[in-house]
């Protein structure tokens, strides 16, 4: 197998109660793996194995539906995780500086991503990503990410959210504002910082 899921960082009930743990149990173990094995199978027996899933999501141009599908599915999922942590975290005052800079208040910020969130008609991601020293909200569609060379909005991810069905229907049914008000509960600041480049 060229690609496997990699381990999740914390526990399925660590993102309680913003995320519940058979939401993050099914969209783990179930979706993700999914993802990770469909892109196995559509790799397979091409020199795409061989290659790292960035180094196919940069190029995804030259690659089947297949792949782009399941290479972002699986490349979104990761830095997804790795994104959330168990609540009790604050922004860092270099984050809240970067911010302010670019989008004039953390409230604004807030406001910007979770329309880019709630906008995004049907399934797909919104983004934090940066161009340069400028930093840029977009939203992708279906399993599309802003490293992709066929992204309308490209850049450097820094924080994602995926906004399909399947990442909050178990508990906010069609409620996807709820949703979004909820994830900023369980982020990862250190690992935006980290992303960010202090
Ligand atoms: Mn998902």
């Amino acid at each position: 197998m060229a690609f496997t899921l990699p381990a999740l960082g914390f526990a399925y009930d660590a993102l309680e109660p913003y995320i519940d743990a058979k939401t993050m149990e099914i969209h783990y173990s179930k979706h993700h793996q999914a993802y990770v094995d469909n892109l196995n199978k559509a790799v397979a027996g091409s020199a795409a194995e061989n290659f790292s899933l960035e180094e196919i999501v940069t190029k995804i141009s030259q690659y089947s539906a297949a792949v782009r599908n399941n290479g972002g599915g699986a490349w979104n999922h990761t830095f997804f995780w790795q994104s959330l942590a168990a609540t009790g975290q604050q922004p860092s005052t270099s984050f809240l500086a970067k911010i302010e800079a670019n989008f004039q208040s953390f409230d604004n910020f807030k406001t910007l991503f979770n329309q880019a969130g709630l906008t995004r008609f049907g399934s797909g991601w919104a983004w934090l990503i940066k161009q340069d020293n400028k930093l840029v909200i977009s939203s992708t569609p279906n399993q599309d990410n802003p490293l992709m060379d066929i992204a309308e909005v490209k850049g450097t991810p820094i924080l994602g959210l995926d906004v399909w069905e399947h990442a909050y229907y178990l508990k906010y049914q069609n409620r996807r504002a709820d949703y979004l008000a909820a994830f900023w509960n369980v982020i990862n600041w250190t690992k935006i910082d980290e992303r960010l480049g202090g």
